[in-house]
């Protein structure tokens, strides 16, 4: 998995604010206003601890200082445990947190101590970025368009698609890994996108890859909305600014907000 690096969060307080304008503006719903929709939970004082966690490639700076911001900007009380691993657990318990927030090379979690409640960075992001299109207005004739390109079929870009199949979309699907995409298709309802032999434009476009440039001209559409977690952009600017794309894209806040309402 390619990790997040200082580099990546650079902007992230900004990021966070500026995406969430635009969730607003796109589907009406703020982002805890969406979050809430969807999961059907809010938040009840609850206090979150975060560990930084020394395992495997060890500390990523500013990552525990964007997980607090994100806490703190949507109204929660959280800290930063002094201690790292274990005796951050320590540190945490006994200052009363409610809610754990930490993350390995493998796994990014967030566990409700009080209620057991348990999420994953990987499910949650891929959920939430899904949402925030299906819930988008506009599209075909100006009413809801039903159609959906799903670009990265991991872990991520899996859940996702479990999310547009729940709320009735058309889901193409593409990866690079033909292996992957054959999988996918024999398990869900899924449409095989391929360029060539079918080249189609969409208005709504999840992209869930490492990889920069995975959206070419030929899926855009005028006014299309790209919602894509991955790391980097998988879009150019040249492209943006041709269709007036409008891209949720954001490296850390959204999937952990998220995660905080799947548990609350
Ligand atoms: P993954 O490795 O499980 O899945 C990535 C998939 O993309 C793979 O199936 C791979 O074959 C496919 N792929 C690679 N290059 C491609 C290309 N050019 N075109 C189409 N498919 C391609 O990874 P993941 O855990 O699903 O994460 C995906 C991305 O999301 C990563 O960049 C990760 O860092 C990022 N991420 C971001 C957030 C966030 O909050 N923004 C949260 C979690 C993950
Ligand atoms: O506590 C720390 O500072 C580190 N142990 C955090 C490690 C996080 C590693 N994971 C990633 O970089 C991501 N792929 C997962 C985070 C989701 C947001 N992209
Ligand atoms: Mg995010």
């Amino acid at each position: 998995m390619a990790l997040l690096t200082p580099e990546d969060l650079a902007n992230m307080t900004d990021a966070l604010v500026e995406n969430d304008r635009l969730i607003t503006e796109l589907t009406t719903y703020s982002l805890d206003g969406l979050c809430r929709k969807i999961y059907g939970t809010a938040p009840a004082k609850e206090k979150v601890a975060i560990i930084p966690i020394t395992a495997g490639g060890g500390i990523i700076g500013s990552f525990s200082e964007s997980l607090l911001f994100t806490v703190q900007h949507f109204g929660m009380d959280g800290f930063i445990t002094e201690n790292t691993d274990v005796a951050g657990w320590y540190e945490a318990v006994t200052k009363g947190a409610d809610i754990i927030l930490m993350a390995d090379d493998l796994a990014y979690i967030a566990h409700n101590l009080r209620n057991g409640k348990i999420a994953h960075n990987q499910i949650c992001t891929g959920r939430i970025y899904a949402e925030i299109l299906c819930h988008a207005k506009g599209g075909k004739d100006g009413g809801d368009d039903k159609d959906v390109l799903v670009l990265g079929l991991g872990k991520v870009g899996t859940p996702a698609l479990e999310t547009f199949l729940n709320e009735k979309f058309n889901v193409y699907v593409f990866d690079v890994d033909s292996n992957r995409v054959n999988e996918i298709a024999s398990q869900y309802p899924v449409f095989k996108y391929d360029s060539e032999k079918e080249p189609k434009s969409f208005f709504k476009i999840f992209e869930a890859t490492p990889c920069p440039d995975t959206i070419s001209e030929s899926v855009l559409k005028q006014n299309s909305i790209v919602s894509t977690p991955g790391i980097p952009l998988g879009i150019s600017d040249e492209l943006i600014e041709k269709y007036n794309v409008r891209v949720v894209q954001e490296p850390l806040g959204i999937g952990t907000l998220s995660m905080l309402y799947a548990v609350f």
